[in-house]
Parts: structure tokens; C-alpha cells; sequence
């Protein structure tokens, strides 16, 4: 019998560590024990996995003892104190927080992309799963990188509010129902209304005038892609959606490329479905990704300003390949690999 895993979630009553459990047994991931940790406030509550109740339990220094895999989604502060202590008793991190993704030693790593970077797990214990919009992006990117050079990327994006986890889900249904019976809203999750309204601004302002998501798809593009050459500008942008990150990419290439021959190159790429007929009216979206493993890419066309550029529309589920469903195929390669 092939060898079995004790995995641990952690934050896995939240909107990313739901979904990593639904993977884990969708993917048939040999699990021997699966213990499912989140706060206090999730005491009581239980989880199914495979037909079984699984009582949530509280995280604490002493959880890790016996685990061999944790994935990780409770915030980065949480993944800060924790997932040291969890390395430091074996146990293997995948990290889903910006907590440790630009630390030189600490992997950070999309399966289609750069999948041999699993191997430094070794350094400090830890792998870093990247942040949701930069995850899609490069998976449509790196066929582009390999076949003629990358110069420069600007992309918008239209995010939705699972990314930011339970309750903004919950802040986006509320707002909304109360908007169309003409009652009060409150801003909790945003600072401001989501309903029926787009937001430049996820994550925090910093000093440059850039948001900490734009920078993060900045940096981690270059430590993905393992050129710190390639220019990446993004503006990232709220909207009122449930379940799919959506994002208008600009490419400058090294070398020409045609819209036709950017498609064939991404109709063969691994995790890429093309869905570009606009005579049909066929073009990715984020209701019909939601759900889905795929990073779906359509609009592909040359940029009519320059000599060497292609637009994109990319699409993909941020809560699934953004998250959970990442984190679960670094799994899979670790176990594969080196465990
Ligand atoms: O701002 P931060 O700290 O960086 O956190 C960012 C948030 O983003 C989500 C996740 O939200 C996280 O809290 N997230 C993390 N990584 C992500 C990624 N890659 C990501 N989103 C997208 N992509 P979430 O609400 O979906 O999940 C939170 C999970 O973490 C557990 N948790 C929180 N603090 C913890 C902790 N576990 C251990 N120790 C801690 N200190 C959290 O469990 C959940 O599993 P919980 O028990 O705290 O919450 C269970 C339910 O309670 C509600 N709730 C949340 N906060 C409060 C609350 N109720 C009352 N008061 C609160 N303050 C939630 O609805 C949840 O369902
Ligand atoms: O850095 O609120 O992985 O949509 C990505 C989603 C941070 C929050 C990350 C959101 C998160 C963000």
C-alpha cells in the first residue's frame, strides 16, 4: 500500500481552508489522519471529510506533534507564530499568507510554473503558496516567457471578495439584499459600499501610492518567474463578485508574437483552458470558473500601440487555483517528490 499522510488545516473553518478539505478528498490525497485546527470561535464546530465528522480544534504550540504536511490559511499572523513551530516539529508548511513569500530561502512556488523550487522546502520547513492574482497570472505567462521573452506586464484586475475570506462573502450578500429593499448598509469588511460599486484598493495603502496586492504581484512575478528583469505594473480592484478573480493583462514580448500563435501555445499549456470565440460571444468569466480548476484565458489579441504586445482577459477561481487547490498540487509534488 502506498504511504499515508497526517495532514493539519489551519483556518480550516475559513473561506480558503473549506476548500483545501473539499481538495484533499475531491484529489484523493492520502491522508491517515486529517486534524482540522482554527480559533476558539470555531469550537464546536466540525467539518466532513470522506463521510466523517471531524471536530474542529483549537491551534496551539502542541498541534504539530505527528503532522507531516500543514496547509496553512489563517492569516498572516497567524502562519508568522505557527509555522515555525510547526517546521520546527517536521512538519512540512504550505503557507498560504504573504507572511514568508518574498524571503530569499523560503520557496515560492505555482506547480505549472516552477515546480522545482519544492526541493528547498528543506531550508526552513516552509513553501509559500503565492497571492491569488498573481497565481493565474503567471500560469498564462510562463508559455508566453519560454517561447519569446517577457519585457514588461500592466494588469488591471476586478477581485472578488472570497479573497479577502468569510465575511466579506457574507458583507457582498447583506449589502446587497439590503440596497434592493431599500434598507441601510454599513461598511464593516471594506471601507466602503462593495454592492453595485468597484474599489482600487485591496490590501494596504503604502508609501509608493501603490496598494500591498499591487505590490505583490510585482514582486512575486520576478521571484516566480526567476527574472527580476520583467516590469510589472498592476492596479487591483474590488468588484462586486462572489467567486472569480478576472484580470485584463497587457504583455510586451521580447520577440513578436501573433494573437494565433500566443493561442496555440496556450491551448497546449498545462492548468490553461482557452475560451476565445467572441463570435459566439465566448470569453472567460468569472461564473463560469468559479468551481473550476482550470486558469481560463480569452480576448487574446494584438495591442494595436506597440510592436510587440498582446492583450489577455484571464480568469480563474481565487479561492480554488488562487488557494486552496495550489496549495494542494504543491502537496502532491512534495509527497511525490521528497517525502
Ligand atoms: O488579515 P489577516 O490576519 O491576514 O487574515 C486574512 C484573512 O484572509 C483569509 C482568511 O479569512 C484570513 O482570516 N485568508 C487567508 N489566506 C488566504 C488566501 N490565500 C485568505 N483568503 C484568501 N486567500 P477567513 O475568514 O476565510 O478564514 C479565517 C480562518 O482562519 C481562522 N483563524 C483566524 N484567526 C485565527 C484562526 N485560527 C487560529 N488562530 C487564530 N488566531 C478562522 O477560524 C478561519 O478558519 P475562526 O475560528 O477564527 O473563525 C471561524 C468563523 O468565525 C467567523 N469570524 C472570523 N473572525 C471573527 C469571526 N466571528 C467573530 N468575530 C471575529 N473577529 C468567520 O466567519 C469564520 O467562519
Ligand atoms: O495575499 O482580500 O494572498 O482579496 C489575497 C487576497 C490577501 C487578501 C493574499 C483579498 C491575499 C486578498
Amino acid at each position: 500500500m502506498s504511504k499515508l499522510y497526517n495532514v493539519a488545516v489551519v483556518g480550516a473553518t475559513g473561506a480558503v481552508g473549506n476548500e483545501m478539505v473539499k481538495i484533499l478528498e475531491e484529489r484523493e490525497f492520502p491522508v491517515r489522519n486529517l486534524k482540522l485546527l482554527a480559533s476558539e470561535r470555531s469550537l464546536g464546530k466540525y467539518i466532513e471529510f470522506k463521510g466523517e465528522n471531524i471536530p474542529v480544534e483549537v491551534l496551539s504550540e502542541n498541534s504539530f506533534k505527528g503532522v507531516e504536511i500543514g496547509l496553512f490559511s489563517a492569516g498572516g499572523s497567524v502562519s508568522q507564530k505557527y509555522a515555525p513551530i510547526a517546521a520546527s516539529d517536521g512538519c512540512v508548511v504550505i503557507d498560504n499568507t504573504s507572511a514568508f513569500r518574498m524571503e530569499p530561502d523560503i520557496p515560492l512556488v505555482v506547480p505549472e510554473v516552477n515546480p522545482e523550487e519544492i526541493a528547498h522546502y528543506k531550508n526552513r520547513g516552509i513553501i509559500a503558496n503565492p497571492n491569488c492574482s498573481t497565481i493565474q497570472m503567471v500560469v498564462v505567462l510562463k508559455p508566453i516567457y519560454d517561447a519569446v521573452g517577457i519585457v514588461r506586464v500592466v494588469v488591471s484586475t476586478y477581485q472578488a471578495v472570497s479573497g479577502t475570506g468569510k465575511k466579506a462573502i457574507e458583507e457582498l450578500a447583506e449589502q446587497t439584499r439590503a440596497l434592493l429593499t431599500f434598507g441601510e448598509i454599513k461598511p464593516k469588511v471594506y471601507p466602503h459600499q462593495i454592492a453595485f460599486n468597484c474599489l482600487p484598493h485591496i490590501d494596504v495603502f503604502l508609501e509608493n501610492g501603490y496598494t500591498r496586492e499591487e505590490m505583490k504581484m510585482v514582486n512575486e512575478t520576478k521571484k516566480i518567474m526567476k527574472d527580476p528583469n520583467i516590469a510589472v505594473s498592476a492596479t487591483t480592484v474590488r468588484v462586486p463578485v462572489f467567486y472569480g478573480h478576472s484580470e485584463s493583462v497587457n504583455v510586451e514580448t521580447k520577440k513578436k508574437i501573433t494573437a494565433a500563435e500566443v493561442r496555440a501555445l496556450l491551448e497546449k499549456a498545462p492548468g490553461v483552458c482557452v475560451v476565445d470565440n467572441p463570435a459566439q460571444n465566448e470569453y472567460p468569466l468569472a461564473i463560469y470558473a468559479a468551481g473550476r480548476d482550470e486558469t481560463f484565458v480569452g480576448r487574446i489579441r494584438e495591442d494595436l500601440s506597440i510592436e510587440r504586445g498582446i492583450n489577455m482577459w484571464i480568469v480563474a477561481d481565487n479561492v480554488r487555483k488562487g488557494a486552496a487547490l495550489n496549495a494542494v498540487q504543491i502537496a502532491e509534488i512534495l509527497i511525490q517528490k521528497y517525502l
